[in-house]
C-alpha cells in the first residue's frame, strides 16, 4: 500500500480486519520492520488521539517518528498557488512539501476541512499536494473528506463487540456549538458500506451528506425510529454539506443529543464516538458513562488501525 486515503487503499477489509487482530494480540511481533525508517507527522489541526496513537504505533514497529505543528514554530504556509506573498505567510507549501520529504520515509497528514470553498475541500488540495510532491508515501491522518485511521478503528471495534453476524449499526448527528467537518461521519459511512451490517444514518432534514459516501445507507430522518432494536449508536455533529449553507451550523436541536431516552430503544445499544466529544450536547453523562459505552476501547484501537496501515506502508517501501 503507497498511500493510505480511504478504505479502497487498504485492500481486502477481511484480511486487513485478519491482520489488526494478530497485531493486537501482539503489537510488537513487528518491531524490526520499521528500523531505521522516519515518520514524519504534519499538523495543522489538534489532536490528542491521532498525536498519541500514531506515534504509539510507529515506535511498536521500530520507527523513528518527528512530529511537525504547523501552528506552532513553523512558517506559517501560503497554499493557493498564483498568490503574491506580501502578506503575512513567508513560506508556500509548494517548497515546503518537497523539503519535509527529504527527511523522512513516510508523511501522516492531518488537515480538516476549511469550509471556505466546498470544491477545495471534496478535491482534497492539501493532502493531495503532499502526494503529488513530497515524494514519499502520504496518509491521511484526517483530511478534508476522511478520517480513514478512525473508521478502521471503528470497524476493528464493532468486529470485537457485535454479537449478531450483521449487526444494526446506527450513525446519528447531534448537536454542537461550532460547525465540524464530515470528515468523521463521511468516512465512517464509506467504511460500513464496504461491510454487510444494516446500516442507517439519522439526521435533521438539511443535514444530507454527499451521496457518493451516503452509499446504500438508508437514511431516516427521525431519531427515535432509526434508533430502533439498534446494537450500535454512533454519534457525530457535522456542519452542512448542501452547497448553499455548506460549512453552517442549521440546528442546535437539543432533542438529538444522545440521552437515556433514545437508547432506551435500541436493542441495548452499545455507544460510539470517536472523541473529542462534548458531554450533554453530543451525548448525556449518563450514556457515556453507562457500561454500554465503548469510546475508550474504539480510541485504544486507534492504535491498533495506525499500526496495520504503518505495517503495510512500510512493506511496500521495500
Ligand atoms: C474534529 C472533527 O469533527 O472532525 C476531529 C474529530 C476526530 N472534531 C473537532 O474539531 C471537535
Ligand atoms: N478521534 C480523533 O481523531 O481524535 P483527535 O482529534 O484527538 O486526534
Amino acid at each position: 500500500m503507497k498511500n493510505f486515503t480511504c478504505v479502497q487503499d487498504l485492500g481486502d477489509i477481511q484480511s486487513a480486519l485478519k491482520e489488526a487482530f494478530e497485531i493486537k494480540k501482539d503489537r510488537f511481533q513487528y518491531a524490526e520492520l520499521g528500523k531505521n525508517k522516519t515518520l514524519m507527522m504534519i499538523f495543522f489541526n489538534s489532536s490528542l488521539r491521532t498525536r498519541l496513537s500514531t506515534q504509539k504505533a510507529a515506535l511498536n514497529l521500530g520507527m523513528n517518528v518527528i512530529v511537525l505543528d504547523i501552528a506552532q514554530g513553523a512558517w506559517k504556509l501560503e497554499t493557493e498557488r498564483g498568490v503574491i506573498m506580501d502578506g503575512d505567510k513567508p513560506e508556500h507549501l509548494l517548497e515546503a512539501i518537497p523539503v519535509m520529504g527529504c527527511y523522512c520515509d513516510i508523511i501522516g497528514v492531518r488537515s480538516f476541512a476549511r469550509f471556505e470553498n466546498r470544491d477545495d475541500d471534496y478535491n482534497e488540495v492539501i493532502i493531495n499536494q503532499f502526494i503529488q510532491h513530497s515524494g514519499r508515501p502520504v496518509f491521511s491522518m484526517e483530511a478534508a473528506t476522511r478520517h480513514p485511521l478512525q473508521s478502521f478503528a471503528d470497524l476493528i471495534t464493532i468486529e470485537e463487540y457485535k454479537k449478531t453476524a450483521r449487526p444494526k449499526v446506527v450513525m446519528t448527528w447531534a448537536p454542537h456549538p461550532r460547525p465540524l467537518p464530515q470528515a468523521v461521519p463521511n468516512s465512517f459511512a464509506e467504511w460500513m458500506n464496504v461491510t454487510d451490517y444494516e446500516f442507517v444514518i439519522t439526521h435533521p432534514e438539511g443535514y444530507e451528506l454527499a451521496p457518493e459516501f451516503v452509499g446504500n445507507a438508508r437514511v431516516e430522518y427521525d431519531q427515535m425510529e432509526a434508533f430502533k432494536d439498534a446494537d450500535f449508536i454512533y454519534a457525530k455533529s457535522w456542519g452542512s454539506y448542501a452547497a448553499d449553507t455548506y460549512g453552517q451550523v442549521l440546528s442546535k436541536d437539543r432533542n438529538w443529543t444522545v440521552g437515556e431516552k433514545q437508547m432506551a430503544v435500541t436493542n441495548n445499544a452499545y455507544f460510539m464516538h470517536c472523541l473529542p466529544v462534548r458531554r450533554n450536547m453530543i451525548v448525556a453523562d449518563e450514556v457515556i458513562e453507562s457500561p454500554q459505552s465503548i469510546v475508550i476501547q474504539e480510541a485504544a484501537n486507534r492504535e491498533i488501525s495506525a499500526t496495520v496501515v504503518l505495517k503495510k506502508m512500510l512493506e511496500s517501501l521495500k
